[in-house]
């Protein structure tokens, strides 16, 4: 049986911001992504005489290997199981992308508890599971662009692929600003992002900017893409400056990366960003302006780090 599963982490070009239940993972909007090639997560699980954790050759305690088998033991008690478990995950996010690896994390773990005990479940069961490790990872199941209907149960919150093998020219670049952990985590962020006055008219724009991203990806329209996710970027981040109380991810350096893409295309260099929980920026452009833009970034920012992304495939059973 195939035990090694790899699963690759995904960009929100329509952000998820905001849960409608919390125990559930349930969102209080759809979103869609793009999975990244470049990054992504190996995860084997293994009998073991008592629960351990350990992610890239080394054996974690505290808050992530408790969060890890709080997950694995919520997944038994689903399929009426039992033992205890050995996981063992290599992370291949770099540091350096200032890329959350929690979507690939947990994408990989639920596959990986799905091949340990062969439970023949399909793709789409597959990612309600692996959102209930991580609302994000539900999408990281499959590659090209995914969908994540917010769905109202369990059985209905799940992403499934819009196009696995897009043609579209789309290149993502990982710029790392400011290599420190965030301070507010992704899950405390949704939760003072609901105070927002603009939190419910953003949800009402939900739908629509969902069938403008998929018209989007079906007319393989760069420009129309790359504006709605930057859009929708700083929608989510307005809903986070306006929250009671306001906050931001944003440092200084994150709107001087800003600006720099703004005149990036004022030179007719057509590019646009996508920001998440965090200080560091993504830069979509097209193949033929990934050098010029990894140029001026190295000349305008100190010790920045830069990845340079495409589409990713879905979840994989490696050994
Ligand atoms: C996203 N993010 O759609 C959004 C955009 C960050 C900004 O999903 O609480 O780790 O585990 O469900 O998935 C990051 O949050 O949150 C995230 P939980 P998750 O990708």
């Amino acid at each position: 049986m195939k035990k090694t599963v790899r699963a690759h982490t995904n960009i929100a070009l329509i952000k998820y911001w905001g849960k409608a239940d919390q125990a559930m993972r349930l969102p209080a909007m759809s979103s869609i992504s793009m999975t990244l090639d470049e990054f992504y997560t190996d995860t084997k699980i293994s009998d073991s005489e008592k629960d351990r954790f350990i992610l890239n050759g080394t054996e974690q305690t505290g808050k992530s290997a408790q969060r890890v088998f709080s997950y694995l033991r919520f997944l038994q008690e689903r399929f009426g199981l039992s033992g205890h478990l050995q996981v063992e995950s290599t992370n291949h996010v770099p540091t350096a992308a200032g890329l959350a690896s929690s979507s690939s994390a947990f994408a990989a773990l639920a596959g990986a508890f799905s091949s340990y005990y062969d439970l023949q479940i399909n793709r789409q069961e597959l990612s309600c599971l692996a959102r209930m490790g991580s609302g994000s990872a539900c999408r990281s199941v499959f590659g090209g662009f995914a969908m994540w209907q917010k769905g109202n149960s369990d059985l209905t919150s799940y992403a499934y692929a819009i196009n696995e093998q897009p043609e579209m020219d789309l290149h993502l670049l990982a710029v790392e600003l400011n290599p420190n952990p965030k301070e507010l985590s992704s899950t405390n962020g949704m939760q003072l992002a609901k105070t927002s006055p603009f939190f419910q008219p953003w949800l009402e724009r939900n739908q629509a900017e969902i069938d403008k991203m998929i018209e989007a990806i079906e007319q393989n329209d760069f420009t129309a893409l790359g504006q709605l996710a930057e859009l929708n970027a700083n929608e989510m981040h307005a809903v986070n400056l306006t929250a009671q109380p306001g906050f931001t991810y944003f440092e200084p350096d994150t709107i001087r990366a800003i600006k720099l893409v703004e005149q990036l295309r004022r030179e007719g260099i057509e590019c646009y960003y996508t920001i998440d929980a965090g200080p560091n920026v993504k830069v979509m452009t097209r193949l033929k302006n990934v050098k010029e833009i990894t140029k001026r970034f190295i000349s305008e920012f100190d010790n920045v780090k830069i990845v340079n992304a495409s589409f990713g495939p879905g979840i994989k059973y490696l050994d």
